[in-house]
């Protein structure tokens, strides 16, 4: 999914490379590469220009022009201010303390909510733990059913209550996954094609009562920055912990990222995290 800005940025280096010395020249150059790398890659223009700005100031300034090594001083700078821009560097982990540990998936329909509730449980269970899968989208009646075969799958169970009440469903699954002893509870949640008001009172009950320590919404990376719009809402309604991004093996862009990145420190968390659970 990077691969696209990699070698764009690739290419602006080696144009670096083994000059000895650099101008102000040569990095106005590299830093043009940059930015055109960037758009191409669909990341919003207004965070384009802010991260050139940053980027220019710092590169020519004098410890790069008067260093021993520009290009590598300038691959470092670029490096520092991309992994600055998708929220820090901080390890990848998702805070589970409680126990059981609710996870709530949220997010659009067709993001990949339920095959990711399933990537997830699979994840755990592969750590020992042991899962449960909770179908609380009643929205879509078929949406169960693949909750209960991608369950049946990976050999996690999933509660399914009276397949009606989401709330309901939640609270029952709350009495079983203690009775039964399950130390992570993912939520699999409904979603809609575009946000609305009764879903999302439906997201703030549920999240009233399972107090999730992680609430990720599920962004489906093809839908590009329109996506930022439905997530910054979300995060308003839910505060949001994270983001799963989905279907990066497709052509997506990428650019989105960068954005959430922006909106939520630990996007990257989430990112690797999707990468790791990758069937
Ligand atoms: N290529 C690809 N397809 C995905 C990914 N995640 C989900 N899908 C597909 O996208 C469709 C919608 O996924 P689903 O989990 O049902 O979305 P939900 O409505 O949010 O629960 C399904 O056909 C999934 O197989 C992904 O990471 N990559
Ligand atoms: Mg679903």
């Amino acid at each position: 999914m990077f691969d696209n800005i990699q070698k764009k940025l690739a290419k602006a280096f080696k144009s670096l490379k083994g000059q000895g010395k650099l101008s102000e020249k040569n990095i106005k150059d590299a830093v043009r590469t940059v930015k055109m790398s960037l758009l191409e890659a669909d990341v919003n223009y207004k965070v384009v220009k802010e991260f050139i700005k940053k980027i220019q100031e710092k590169a020519i300034g004098k410890e790069v022009l008067e260093s021993l090594t520009p290009d590598q001083e300038f691959i470092r700078i670029v490096r520092d201010e991309l992994i600055e821009l998708m929220g820090g560097n901080e390890k990848p982990k998702l805070n589970i303390s409680k126990r059981p540990g609710y996870i709530m998936l949220v997010g659009l329909q067709g993001s990949g909510k339920t095959t990711h509730a399933a990537k997830l449980a699979k994840y755990f269970k592969k750590q020992g733990k042991a899962p449960l899968l909770v179908a609380a989208d009643t929205y879509r009646p078929a949406a169960i059913d693949q909750l209960v075969q991608l369950g049946d799958q990976i050999g996690v169970p999933v509660f399914t209550g009276d397949r009606k009440n989401a709330v309901k469903i939640v609270k029952e699954a709350m009495d079983y996954a203690e009775k039964l002893l399950h130390d992570i509870v993912i939520l699999d949640t409904a979603g809609r094609l575009h946000i609305d008001e009764q879903m999302m009172q439906e997201l703030e009950e549920i999240k009233k009562i399972a107090q999730p320590e992680e609430i990720l919404m599920v962004v489906d990376a093809m839908i590009g920055q329109d996506a930022v719009n439905s997530a910054k809402e979300f995060n308003n309604r839910l505060e949001l912990d994270g983001f799963i991004v989905t279907k990066l093996d497709g052509d997506a862009r990428g650019g989105l990222l960068y954005q959430l990145g922006r909106l939520r420190k630990n996007l990257l968390n989430s990112l690797v995290l999707v990468k790791k659970l990758m069937i």
